[in-house]
């Protein structure tokens, strides 16, 4: 069934992730109609963040963004916008936060969300809504202690993993909130509320608490994934009275609420425009992604899998190549594990969503760039264009922060294998520096023999039956051919690299539909008349790489996962 959207509407998608805010707006057709942006570091410099973020040189792995940041960036994003879009014409809102960061509302908190002045810049406003000025966010890995406590308190980490759909991880926002709590317990006894990235974004937009949704509710260790619900035994592991903080969780496609009279009378926005639930940057990118699998298996003629599109063999990957990078997919019969993540899947209450992270994605390749290719990508790329697949057998790991996967400490490590005719008895041997070309597709090449060996240890499929880029170096073909190679799969691009705010577009149309139809409608009901119209196709970026490369990778694949268990077991946390 094919539900329309109003042909002159628009849907205006947000993405408030860790180095910028960004935005999408689509129209009835699905056609991106303006996008907007604003980067922290150099539009809003008095914060003095690097990178968006503060790392706290007095505490080891401790690193946290201004909340205010997020908030004057909304602002002023919205003024940019203006001479772009006629905000009366949009219906419906939504948006994407970086995953697991965390605000903490001071007592007064709510009565300034429902007063807000326009006249008033929201930054002013708010400066005194905070219990804690600093929000923890993804890339903290300071709260190793209190994971271990809370996978302790649970019978152990499958046991977390089974019951949250992952075992414990720093910046997960359960290990974050104890930490708050066992080290400034007034401040957390003077927080009213916490809020996810995602809710606090979507509650300065309706002017009251905004729920926490259960996609992205998934990230804190804290929600039970089978009945969407807190569940108690985290919640006491955690700590005291925290239900209560939290609030209740509801679906990605609720309503959120109406926008509030602060924008309606600032900026001019239509009275009875929706906010649709914010949820995660990876779950929002997701939802573009079932958007371009749809598209794709029906502009290539093949089917799209059940109504829910499954990771079962053949299947589709998801690579979105970001500050973080992340893998994901979807499945129907989520099996948690001590590695990756399970979320809910934000546009199919059915379904969930698998994902692998990793915290060296962007920024380290750029570290990488800065220190063997002249700070330049054309000689980054001109490395990786006359540079051999395999590298010569030299294996790189870089860690320029802390790895979420595999849990490892900040340092480089190099390895040169005796042999890539015969790859599986090839001695090992530890070095030091490469020359600057095998540096560079080293990197390149270790993220993603990185990413296959754990997607199929996941149960991901093998070799998939397409992948999808997305995020800022999804633009680059030699690393796209390098995927192409190792994963032995065609890859495919995206009209725009900017997959979450786009999805959180997607998103906005999509809870406005169900609101309207008053329950839940597919997301497919979205397009299915707007093939024709909509410019959000899938193009083929690289086709599969030849067999017998595919097969020399799979078994470099095994060797890095050996080289990378000896690391673990030196370096790991235990
Ligand atoms: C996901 C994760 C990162 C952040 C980046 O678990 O930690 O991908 O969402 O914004």
């Amino acid at each position: 069934m094919a539900t329309s959207l109003p042909e002159d509407a628009l849907f205006l998608g947000f993405d408030s992730s860790t180095q910028s805010l960004k935005a999408t707006v689509l129209d009835g057709n699905l056609v991106i109609v303006a996008s907007e942006s604003i980067h922290f570091d150099s539009e809003l410099p008095h914060y003095k963040t690097k990178d968006g973020v503060y790392r706290d040189p007095s505490e080891n792995g401790r690193i946290v963004s201004p909340t205010l940041i997020w908030v004057e960036a909304l602002d002023l994003l919205l003024e940019k916008l203006k001479s772009k879009v006629d905000y009366k014409k949009i219906i419906a809102i939504s948006g994407s936060g970086q995953q697991h960061g965390s605000v903490y509302w001071s007592k007064n908190g709510k009565a300034i969300l429902a007063s807000l002045d326009p006249l008033k810049s929201l930054r002013i406003q708010l400066e005194d809504a905070f219990s804690v000025k600093d929000s923890p966010i993804w890339m903290d890995s300071s709260t190793t202690l209190q994971c271990k406590e809370i996978e302790a308190a649970v019978g152990g980490a499958l046991e977390l993993s089974k019951l949250t759909g992952s075992r414990a991880y720093e910046r997960y926002t359960g290990p974050q909130i104890r930490k708050i709590y066992q080290t400034k317990p007034d401040v957390y006894n003077n927080t009213e509320r916490i809020s996810l990235v995602s809710s606090f974004m979507a509650s300065l937009l309706i002017g009251d608490y905004a729920r926490i949704d259960e996609t992205d509710g998934a990230g804190m260790n804290l929600m039970d994934i089978r009945q969407r619900s807190w569940s108690k035994i985290v919640l006491e592991a955690t700590a005291p009275g925290l239900e209560e903080k939290l609030g209740q969780l509801v679906p990605a496609h609720a309503v959120a609420g109406l926008i509030s009279s602060y924008f309606v009378d600032r900026f001019d926005f239509r009275k009875d425009c929706v906010i649709i639930q914010w949820s995660g940057d990876n779950p929002n990118s997701l939802a573009g992604f079932v958007l371009e699998i749809i598209l794709t298996s029906k502009l290539m003629k093949i089917g799209s899998g059940t109504s829910c599109l499954t990771l079962n063999t053949p299947g589709d990957l998801a690579i979105s190549l970001g500050t973080s990078d992340t893998v994901f997919g979807i499945t129907s019969e989520p099996k948690p594990s001590l590695e990756g993540h399970v979320f809910p899947n934000p546009v199919d209450p059915n379904c969930y969503m698998v994902m692998l992270v990793y915290k060296n994605g962007s920024l380290t390749r750029e570290d990488v760039r800065n220190r063997y290719a002249e700070r330049s990508w054309d000689v980054f790329n001109s490395y990786l264009e006359k540079t051999p697949p395999l590298n010569g057998g030299r294996l790189g790991f870089y860690y320029k922060e802390h790895e979420i996967l595999p849990p490892l400490p900040v340092g480089f490590h190099h390895y040169v294998l005796g042999s890539i005719d015969s790859l599986d008895e090839a001695e090992v041997s530890q070095v030091g520096e490469f020359d600057p070309p095998a540096e560079v597709r080293a990197i390149i090449e270790g993220q993603f023999l990185s990413m296959r060996g754990h997607a199929e240890r996941f149960g991901m499929p093998t070799p998939p039956n397409r992948i999808i880029a997305t995020g800022g170096a999804s633009s680059n073909e030699y690393i796209l051919k390098s995927i192409a190679n190792i994963f032995g799969c065609p890859v495919y691009t995206v009209q725009r690299p900017d997959s979450a705010s786009l999805g959180a577009a997607l998103r906005a149309a999509h809870g406005w539909l169900c609101n309207k139809e008053g329950h839940f409608v597919p997301i497919s009901s979205l397009y299915g008349d707007k093939l024709d119209k909509t410019s959000l196709s899938a193009k083929l970026a690289s086709p599969a790489g030849d067999e017998n490369l595919l097969s020399k990778y799979t078994l470099l694949v095994n060797k890095r996962m050996q080289i990378e268990k000896s690391l673990l077991e030196k370096f790991g946390r235990g």
